[in-house]
This record gives structure tokens, C-alpha cells and sequence, in this order.
């Protein structure tokens, strides 16, 4: 089957095979393999996928840095690296229903009751200051228990005892809705983590939409094909068949534990929190299992991020205006677009539909379309040139954000802010950008000139 780790793997192996990086001395867990991954990309330039063969400690290889790259995300997702966002939104707009099947290679190796224990996995640590060891590329599948909707999503555990970890559920989010539900019935919330698993799978997962949209069947539309599930052994929970390994488990209804501090995807620290509990009814794995770890706050984890998030942003822009040019996510909380703006007011509406969308964007910057919004100094030049604070900034205040912004007084409740950058009253009645006259740019030709 086309839709394992292992599968992708090989056609990494296949085409690039200067991308896989296999390290057979032993690592220790204790940030060795953050220092790789980052003195890889700062000092040599490089980001492939690496696989430790040996961590001290564990017996599972461990498998970090895939998502490093666009062009990898893109073979992924069979598709050019320039067409990403049209091939993600085809996902979006044409899913593909999941199905169950009897059973696949996580269920190679089936262990429940006391034999559980979490400290035979690898136990990672990322960065100076970190509580414990995370768990950082679980993806988490639920059924809403008030209803049929299923939701996926990534949720970083830390691990606490043999088969107890903490969970981060942001407040406002999916999971977060669904445990709330069980916990206010006295439930427990059943879930499970897929760890190791297709690119594919991994962005249908952070696909951003409505809580009953299934992120499952947008992986389908991802690989192309409908994701195999298979029923946990512990629970009705349905988890992708061809996953590494499987953590079947619940949330705790009325239960928290301290978590962190934890290096976070912003770049801080946010310090401990009192958390989600979840307890683990089984852990099941493919025989010779790669364990995933997703070096947080890197390019592993940053261009995973932001590919669905642009998509869906583009999507509810493009509702409000049709001429829409660009959306690009640049950093935590950020968002560029450009439009082609017909009318007056359709960057605001823009900025609205920015912030509508997406709970985790605070701020909106939207120019014309002949700004280049993934060159950030052309992005300055029209902020700087095209706008007038006190006219062009529109701030809302006490709305829902990321709970891991560290600005905000109380987690996660902020202000936002939208700024039109563009010409105005528009970009024809606008003082015109100099140029070299057009006749004379097309004439000169430098090799004329020996140069
Ligand atoms: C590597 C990685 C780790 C993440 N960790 C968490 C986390 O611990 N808690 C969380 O709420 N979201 C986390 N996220 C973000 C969510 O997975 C993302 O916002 C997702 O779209 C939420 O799903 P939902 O829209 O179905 O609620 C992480 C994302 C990535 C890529
Ligand atoms: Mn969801």
C-alpha cells in the first residue's frame, strides 16, 4: 500500500536519495538529535530526513526532519511544489471518504494492561528547559461524543508515567470541544495517536475547517486514494492501519497534571500549565516500527503547519474576494495577502475574513498584487509606502487566539490587528512607481554590453 511511512520512504529512495540520512551511532535522547537537525539546516544547509538507528535507551529507530522540505511535502502529495495550495484545496473541495479494513502493520505488536509502558519509547528531549520527554508527532484521532463527526489533529504529550502522559489541547480547538463534551457528562474521551505516518497523512491532519469537516477524508483526497483504517483494540476508535505505531488511550474527565515548560512552536517557553490527563489502554506497532519525532519550531514542523493553513485562508478570502492573488503564512500568528482590489474596502474584507477563519491569526497584512507577499522586503516597502496607521489599522480586542502566545495576558485571549496596505484610494489613482521606460528595458541586453 502506497499510504505507510514506509512506502514514502522508499520513493524517497527512489527519487532523491541524497535526502535520507541514516546515523548508526548511538544518540543519546537528550537534545542530541534537536542539535542535529538544526546544525544540519543553520551550518550545512541541509534538511533531509534523518534516521537514528540506534538512541540509548529504546529499541525503536527514530525518524525525525521529514517534513523539512516543500518539495518533499509536495511528492507527498504527488504534486509540483508551485501547485501545493491548488492540490491541497482539490483535497479540501473533493475529499475522500476513509475505510475500515480488518486489520494492517500497526497491529503487528500488540501490548496492553501492565506491560504498557511509555518509557520503552524513545525518550526524547528537544530543548533546554523542557519538563520531559514529548512526544511531538502524535496525531490524535476522536469521535465527537456527542455525535458521528471524527476529528484529527497534532497534540503534543508528555510523558508522565508507564502509560500516562499529559496532553496540550488548545482551548477553543476541536479536541478540545469534544473532551469538553465528555468531561461535562463525566466521561472519559476516547482517543488514540498515530505516530509515523505518510506526509500525506500528516497534513490532511492540520487541515483548518469547520469541526465537521473530516480531516480522515481529506487525507484520502491527499493520497488519492481512501485511508485505511482499522478499530483499536481497546476502543470503537478508527486509526489508519498502516501507521508506525498506535497509542490507544483516553482523556480523563476532571483530571490535570502540570505540563511543561515545553520549547514551543513560537519560539518561548510558555512555562507549566496544568493540562489534560491521558491514560493508555494499549500501545500497538509495526514489527521494526520507526519512531516519528518532529523537531517543534522547526522547518519539520513549521512548513507541515503552514501549507493547510494558507490553503484554508485562501479559501475563506477568496469567499469574500474573488481577485485574491496570495496568502502566506510567514511566521507564528501572521498572515500576508494580496489582492487584487476592485472596489474599496475589499482589503478590510480581506482582513475579516483572515481573521474569521483561522483562531490563531492576529495579525493581517494585505497589499495589492503587485507586491510580492513571499518577498518580505516588499511586503515593508508597501507598509511603509502605502499606509497610514491611524487610517489602516483596525484592532479588535479580547477575542480567542493561540494559548501559547506569550503576549497575552491570559492565555490565549488577545487583541488583533489588520492592516490595508494598499494604495489608496486605488492602486491606478495611486502615485505611480517609477520604472525604467519600457521600450528601453526590453532594448538593452547585457550581453551587448560584455557584461
Ligand atoms: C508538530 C505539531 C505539534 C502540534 N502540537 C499541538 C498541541 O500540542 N496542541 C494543540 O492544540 N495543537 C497542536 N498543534 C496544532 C494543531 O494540530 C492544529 O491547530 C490542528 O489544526 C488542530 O485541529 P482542529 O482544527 O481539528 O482543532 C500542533 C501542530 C503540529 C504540526
Ligand atoms: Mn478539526
Amino acid at each position: 500500500m502506497a499510504q505507510s511511512l514506509t512506502a514514502y520512504l522508499d520513493l524517497v529512495k527512489r527519487t532523491r536519495p541524497e535526502e535520507i540520512v541514516m546515523i548508526s551511532r548511538e544518540i543519546d535522547p537528550a537534545y542530541e538529535l534537536t542539535a542535529l537537525v538544526v546544525k544540519l539546516e543553520r551550518e550545512g544547509r541541509r534538511r533531509p530526513v534523518v534516521i537514528c538507528e540506534r538512541l540509548k535507551g529504546s529499541k525503536f529507530p527514530v525518524l525525525t526532519n521529514l517534513h523539512a522540505s516543500r518539495s518533499r511535502l509536495a511528492l507527498a502529495m504527488s504534486s509540483a511544489p508551485q501547485d501545493m495550495l491548488r492540490t491541497y484545496l482539490r483535497a479540501m473541495d473533493r475529499p475522500i471518504p476513509p475505510i475500515v479494513v480488518k486489520t494492517g502493520p500497526c497491529k503487528d505488536t500488540i501490548v496492553t494492561g501492565d506491560r504498557i509502558d511509555l518509557y520503552e519509547l524513545p525518550q526524547l528531549l528537544h530543548h533546554e528547559g523542557d519538563a520531559g520527554a514529548y512526544i511531538t508527532a502524535a496525531i490524535s484521532f476522536a469521535k465527537d461524543p456527542s455525535g458521528e463527526s471524527w476529528n484529527c489533529a497534532y497534540n503534543r504529550l508528555m510523558i508522565k508515567g508507564k502509560d500516562t502522559t499529559s496532553i496540550h489541547l488548545t482551548a477553543g480547538k476541536h479536541l478540545w470541544e469534544f473532551q469538553k463534551i465528555a468531561e461535562s457528562r463525566g466521561e472519559p474521551l476516547p482517543v488514540a495517536f498515530a505516530i509515523g505516518v505518510h506526509p500525506a497523512i500528516a497534513l490532511g491532519a492540520l487541515a483548518i475547517g469547520s469541526i465537521d469537516e473530516d480531516e480522515r477524508a481529506i487525507m484520502g483526497g491527499l493520497l488519492g486514494e481512501p485511508l485505511e483504517l482499522v478499530r483499536c483494540e481497546t476502543s470503537d476508535v478508527l486509526v489508519p492501519a498502516h501507521a508506525e505505531m498506535i497509542i490507544e488511550a483516553e482523556i480523563l474527565p476532571g483530571a490535570r497534571t502540570p505540563e511543561g515548560p515545553f520549547g514551543e512552536f513560537t519560539g518561548y517557553s510558555l512555562g507549566e500549565r496544568e493540562r489534560e490527563v491521558v491514560k493508555v489502554k494499549a500501545i500497538t506497532h509495526r514489527t521494526g516500527a520507526f519512531f516519528q519525532d518532529i523537531t517543534v519550531a522547526h522547518l519539520d514542523h513549521m512548513l507541515l503547519s503552514t501549507i493547510p493553513m494558507e490553503a484554508n485562508l485562501y479559501r475563506a478570502v477568496r469567499a469574500m474576494v474573488p481577485s485574491v492573488k496570495a496568502v502566506r503564512v510567514p511566521g507564528p500568528f501572521t498572515c500576508y495577502v494580496s489582492i487584487e482590489q476592485r472596489l474599496p474596502g475589499q482589503a478590510k474584507n480581506a482582513i475579516m475574513a483572515v481573521l474569521g477563519a483561522d483562531m490563531y491569526m492576529k495579525r493581517v497584512v494585505v497589499v495589492d498584487h503587485d507586491v510580492d507577499i513571499f518577498d518580505d522586503r516588499q511586503v515593508t516597502w508597501a507598509l511603509a509606502t502605502r499606509c497610514q496607521p491611524d487610517r489602516d489599522i483596525s484592532i479588535i480586542t479580547n477575542a480567542r487566539g493561540s494559548d501559547l502566545d506569550p503576549s497575552t495576558k491570559e492565555d490565549g485571549y488577545t487583541a488583533k490587528w489588520g492592516v490595508d496596505a494598499t494604495a489608496k484610494p486605488s492602486l491606478a489613482a495611486y502615485t505611480p512607481r517609477h520604472r525604467v521606460p519600457p521600450e528601453v528595458w526590453e532594448r538593452i541586453n547585457l550581453k551587448d554590453y560584455g557584461l
